[in-house]
């Protein structure tokens, strides 16, 4: 049986995964500390301060194009932010240091720490406005389901596809008002859907096993950032996404057009939202249906992170008991 060969660049590649699911951890275990608080604020910040130092560790050179903000909104990890110690690969960096932040600060389920390396140059760089995302899991023919076609024709489509009724497939959506006349058009077809208040980063990849998660497909508007955050997990497992970006001001528009979006009505397929090698990395911060959160005992502190790598299509689930760590929660 032939090896897995691995190209020269690929070795830093391989070690460096490992580096983000410390990078994930770290900012979880900040942001754990706020849970339940009430403060989103705070909780936020701590996650960011967390994943900016952990990421100026990292031997690489680094370029957020994803990040908490333009760069003249954000005081850190902000979009066009060098990071890393620069002896190292030039990368793409994509962050969302506290995806779900009400849901920490309520002490909800399914807040996580979420980033993503990549080849330089090819993670969509987006700003921070709305995304029309469709997303399906592994297995169906290209294109079976379009983001310009009707909930109702994407419903028929993938049931057939599937080989089930329209009213055995499962939709996540985020529950929200803009949402109504897609929730009625979705819930005709008998197909059932699963609302959440927040956390479309997770809602995405759930399609990707839809037997362990009970999500077959995710439909809605969200963040684009969060959507090119999921893409790059899609990546590694061999889902389908299509996206396009909102961009309904001349704000936005002008937004866009400083990050080289030319084409502000453009439908993204997943290979436009992240085209090249990518490492996805997420840890959980407040119990979730993707992953356990962040659990304090006395001497030890317990995490589990998710990381997906697209060059191999390897998933790794890593559960890790911080002893060191620790010390540092006595404060
Ligand atoms: C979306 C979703 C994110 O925030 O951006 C949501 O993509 C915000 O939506 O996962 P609203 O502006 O409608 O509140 C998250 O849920 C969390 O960042
Ligand atoms: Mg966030
Ligand atoms: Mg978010």
């Amino acid at each position: 049986m032939s090896e897995i060969t691995v190209k020269p660049n690929q070795l830093i590649e391989r070690i460096l995964t490992l580096e983000l699911v410390r990078v994930t951890e770290r900012a979880a275990v900040a942001a754990a500390r706020w849970r339940g608080r009430g403060n989103e604020k705070a909780a936020d910040q701590a996650a960011v301060d967390a994943m900016r130092r952990e990421l100026n560790r990292l031997p690489i050179d680094g370029t957020v194009v994803i990040g908490e903000g333009e760069r003249d909104e954000a005081p850190m990890l902000f979009i066009g932010e060098k990071v890393g110690n620069t002896k190292g690969p030039k990368v793409d960096i994509a962050v969302d240091p506290l995806e779900g932040t009400t849901l920490c600060a309520k002490d909800m389920p399914g807040s996580i720490t979420v980033m993503a390396m990549a080849e330089a140059g090819t993670l969509l760089g987006a700003p921070d406005v709305y995304m029309q995302k469709i997303a399906i899991g592994p297995g169906y023919p290209e294109g079976v389901v379009d983001l310009d076609a009707s909930p109702e024709d994407n419903i028929h489509a993938l049931a057939k596809a599937k080989g089930v009724k329209p009213n055995e497939i499962n939709v996540l959506m985020l529950d929200r008002p803009r949402h109504a006349d897609m929730i009625a058009a979705v819930r005709k077809t008998g197909a059932g859907i699963r609302l959440i208040t927040d956390g479309d980063v997770a809602g995405v990849i759930f399609t990707a096993n839809p037997e362990e998660t009970g999500i077959d497909m995710y439909l809605g508007i969200g963040a684009a950032p969060e959507g090119v955050l999921a893409a790059g997990a899609l990546r590694c497992v061999g889902g389908q996404m299509q996206a396009r970006l909102i961009l309904d001001t001349p704000e936005k528009l002008d937004r866009a057009a400083k990050m080289g979006v030319t084409d502000p009505n453009k439908k993204y397929q997943l290979l436009d939202l992240a085209s090249g090698d990518v490492i996805v990395a997420a840890t959980g911060v407040t119990n979730g249906a993707l992953l356990s959160g962040v659990r304090f005992h006395k001497d030890i502190i317990e995490t589990e992170t998710v990381v997906y790598r697209s060059a191999t299509g390897t998933v790794r689930r890593i559960k890790a008991e911080h002893r060191e760590l620790a010390k540092f929660h006595l404060e």
